[in-house]
């Protein structure tokens, strides 16, 4: 295999060749994350997989998690041929699944890097939720990843074409699948997502069949899956992220389900998933309409006449809300920081 082989395989291409220049003029080589342990990356590169390290320069300069090396991301590393290497930059993303970090802390955490189809897997038992995807949504279109929603466990389900009907209304732009992981059955219209040069990650709460899907997929009982408890709820099996290098070209990334799913930033992303809303909203009298006691505001005429169910706009209304108080957090992180390197005698120009 030639040096490009590994690369374009995990997807590379012409923009990251380009971010990469300026290091490649000083012997740094590209490499990708596949997995953060702590301190430690694992990455693959030219040499295969190995360990590394994150620079002091990414250390000092980051403002926050999000200027981390997170899994998937590409980076511009010192790779000797044994031991450690070292990483000096992170290549701009084409895309990154962030979320408010979970418990009280004000934060983004970046959950992947450069993914390109975002599954977003539910179950058709007691997990289906259209407020859940809706969420999903919006955190996918904002992340620039190419949402596919994974409707699991059709054998469980008895009235599909009511849960078809309630999952096309919340995601009316996204493609909609129909799958068992468990039969195996659905699963050749996944194909088109997964494959050399693509990176695919899978998302959805604990027990929906992830990681028995990306089994499937690979063909393989490479994740380990987890029975379910007889209160139906799944139990946390996958407890790490990591990026799976597919032998046939390409990547997969399981995650372990995820609880809360809070928002960080993701204005454009609501605008999206909500286009219904915002499609309306553009027939207020005011642009900036919040659509609440404003006059002439045509979502609450659409509301008052039944074109807009409560539930969607209540859910709207939830995560809108959700954003704005991300937005004070967001102000203060450059003045918590700022003082944090005063105090140490790092501070930058
Ligand atoms: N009936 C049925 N069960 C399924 C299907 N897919 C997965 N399961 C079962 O659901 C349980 C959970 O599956 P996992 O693949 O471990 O779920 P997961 O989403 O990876 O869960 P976490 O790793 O905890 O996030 C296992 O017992 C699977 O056998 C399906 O299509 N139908
Ligand atoms: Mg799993
Ligand atoms: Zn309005």
């Amino acid at each position: 295999m030639t040096d490009g082989d590994w690369k374009t395989r995990l997807g590379w291409g012409p923009d990251f060749e380009a971010s990469l220049a300026p290091h490649a003029l000083k012997g740094l080589e590209p490499a990708r994350v596949i997995l953060v342990y702590r301190k430690q990356l694992r990455v693959v590169s030219r040499r295969g997989e190995h360990w590394a390290r994150t620079g002091g320069r990414i250390l000092h300069k980051a403002q926050s998690q999000e200027d981390h090396p997170a899994v998937g991301d590409w980076v511009a590393a010192r790779i000797p041929d044994e031991g450690e290497a070292l990483v000096y930059a992170l290549l701009p993303r084409r895309s990154a699944i962030i979320r408010k970090v979970a418990g009280n802390q004000n934060a983004p955490q970046v959950i992947a890097a450069n993914i390109d189809f975002l599954m977003l897997v539910m179950g058709l038992d007691m997990d289906f939720s259209p407020r859940r995807l809706e969420r999903y949504l919006t955190l996918s279109w904002e992340s620039n990843a190419k949402p596919v929603v994974v409707l699991n466990k059709a054998d469980l389900c008895d009235d599909l074409p009511f849960f078809l009907e309630e999952t096309k209304a919340v995601a009316p732009d996204a493609p909609i699948h129909v799958i068992s992981a468990l039969n195996a059955t659905g699963l050749d219209d996944l194909k088109q997502y997964v494959g050399t040069g693509k990176t695919t990650a899978f998302l959805g709460s604990s027990g929906v069949g992830k990681s028995t899907l990306i089994n499937r997929i690979i063909g393989s009982d490479l994740q380990k899956t987890g029975g379910l408890k007889d209160d139906g709820k799944g139990k946390h099996t996958t407890t790490s992220r990591e990026l799976i290098v597919l032998p046939t070209g390409g990547a997969l990334i399981d995650n372990p389900g995820l609880r809360e799913i809070q928002l960080w930033d993701a204005d454009e992303g609501l605008i999206k998933a909500f286009d219904d809303i915002a499609a309306i909203g553009a027939n207020c009298r005011f642009s900036d309409c919040r659509h609440q006691q404003e006059p002439d505001c045509a979502v609450q005429a659409a509301l008052a006449d039944g074109t807009l169910a409560d539930d969607r706009y209540d859910a709207w209304k939830q995560l809108e809300r959700e954003l704005e108080s991300r937005l004070l957090a967001k102000r203060a992180i450059p003045e918590t920081k700022r003082r944090e390197r005063v105090g140490h005698g790092k501070r930058r120009s």
